[in-house]
């Protein structure tokens, strides 16, 4: 028997199953926040100047050229500060506020690999953020962790352009910390480095108790988070895919929503206009 397993695209029959789950995840990636304006790590955005997203994210970038890390950081956090969250940021908050006031046995629950903070932003509460925030620090010598909103977050990070030539930043003015004055970095989890484990944990224990897996803007290319996939499918569980391509987790899906994840999710959630227009 060939197992090439109809992918559905039927709505309806979508909806039939997402009425009856109760433990519904959404494990998202940069796609979400795509339609906000804030540039995917695949495809064109997957450049930062000249220089490959994936590379200045590691240990090793930083560990060589700390300001130049910093000016990638600094201009994200730029970035994302002047966006807003969209209608499939959104549409999860609404979703869960919903579930709160109506059937409180429901529950929805974001897994994100993004560090934008624009789930929150959205107003949603339950989110697990497996690969860090933009918004956070940890200092490399005492390891304080500090939520840091400040744009700029020191003076000489200010206004960085994205065509500007590379600053060269004297170590003494990046972010230091305020106990140790000890140099920095981003509190996410750079390639290379492993997830905190109490955050892979629970996103395991998630993924252990998910009755309905929503895939959201990810080319479920990055591990650990692509292997949740896999692992929700072995329990049989629905996985629904929303994305503008296929992706290797497609395989899994019983439903693929083609498009863009900020038009297709509020239909599919079943959240209406009215509810979008009234969401603070
Ligand atoms: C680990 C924070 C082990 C930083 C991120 C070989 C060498 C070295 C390492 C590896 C290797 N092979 C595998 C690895 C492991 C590596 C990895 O997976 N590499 C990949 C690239 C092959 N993983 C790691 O290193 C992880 N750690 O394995 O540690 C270990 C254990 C013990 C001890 C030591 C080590 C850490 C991974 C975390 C990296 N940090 N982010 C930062 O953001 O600066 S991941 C980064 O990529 C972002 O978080 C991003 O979210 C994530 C994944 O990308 P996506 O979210 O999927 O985004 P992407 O742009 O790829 O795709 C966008 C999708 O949206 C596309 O599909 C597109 O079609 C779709 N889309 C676009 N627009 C829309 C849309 N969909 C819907 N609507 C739209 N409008
Ligand atoms: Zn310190």
């Amino acid at each position: 028997m060939s197992n090439t397993r109809k992918v559905s695209s039927d709505m309806n029959a979508f909806q039939d199953l997402f009425n009856r789950a109760n433990k519904i995840v959404a494990l998202t990636g940069a796609g979400i926040s795509a339609e906000s304006g804030i540039p995917t790590f695949r495809g064109a955005g997957g450049f930062w100047r000249t220089y490959k997203c994936q590379e200045l994210a590691t240990p090793e970038s930083f560990a060589k050229n700390p300001g130049l890390v910093w000016q990638f950081y600094a201009y994200r956090r730029q970035l994302v500060s002047s966006k807003e969250p969209n209608l499939a940021h959104k549409s999860l908050s609404i979703l869960e506020q919903n579930f709160l006031r109506d059937s409180p046995q429901r529950q929805v629950i974001v897994v994100t690999q993004n560090i934008d903070e624009l789930h929150r932003r959205a107003g949603m509460k339950r989110v697990l953020e497996l690969h860090g925030s933009l918004f956070k620090t940890r200092c490399t010598q005492c390891n304080a962790v500090k939520t840091n909103y400040s744009i700029p977050i020191v003076p000489a990070l200010a206004k960085i352009e994205l065509d500007e030539p590379d600053r060269h930043i004297d170590p003494k003015d990046l972010p230091r910390c305020e106990k140790c004055t000890g140099l920095l970095r981003p509190h996410v989890v750079w390639f290379g480095e492993p997830l905190d484990p109490f955050v892979l944990k629970q996103a395991e224990g998630l993924m252990g108790i998910t009755d309905l897996l929503l895939i959201i803007g990810t080319s479920s290319v990055v591990y650990p988070a692509a292997a949740f996939v896999p692992q929700v499918a072995k329990r049989g569980v629905v996985i629904s895919e929303f994305n503008i391509e296929p992706t290797p987790s497609s395989e899994y899906a019983r439903f693929f929503f083609k498009g863009s994840c900020a038009q297709k999710l509020p239909k599919a959630l079943q959240i209406g206009e009215t509810m979008i227009s009234h969401w603070g």
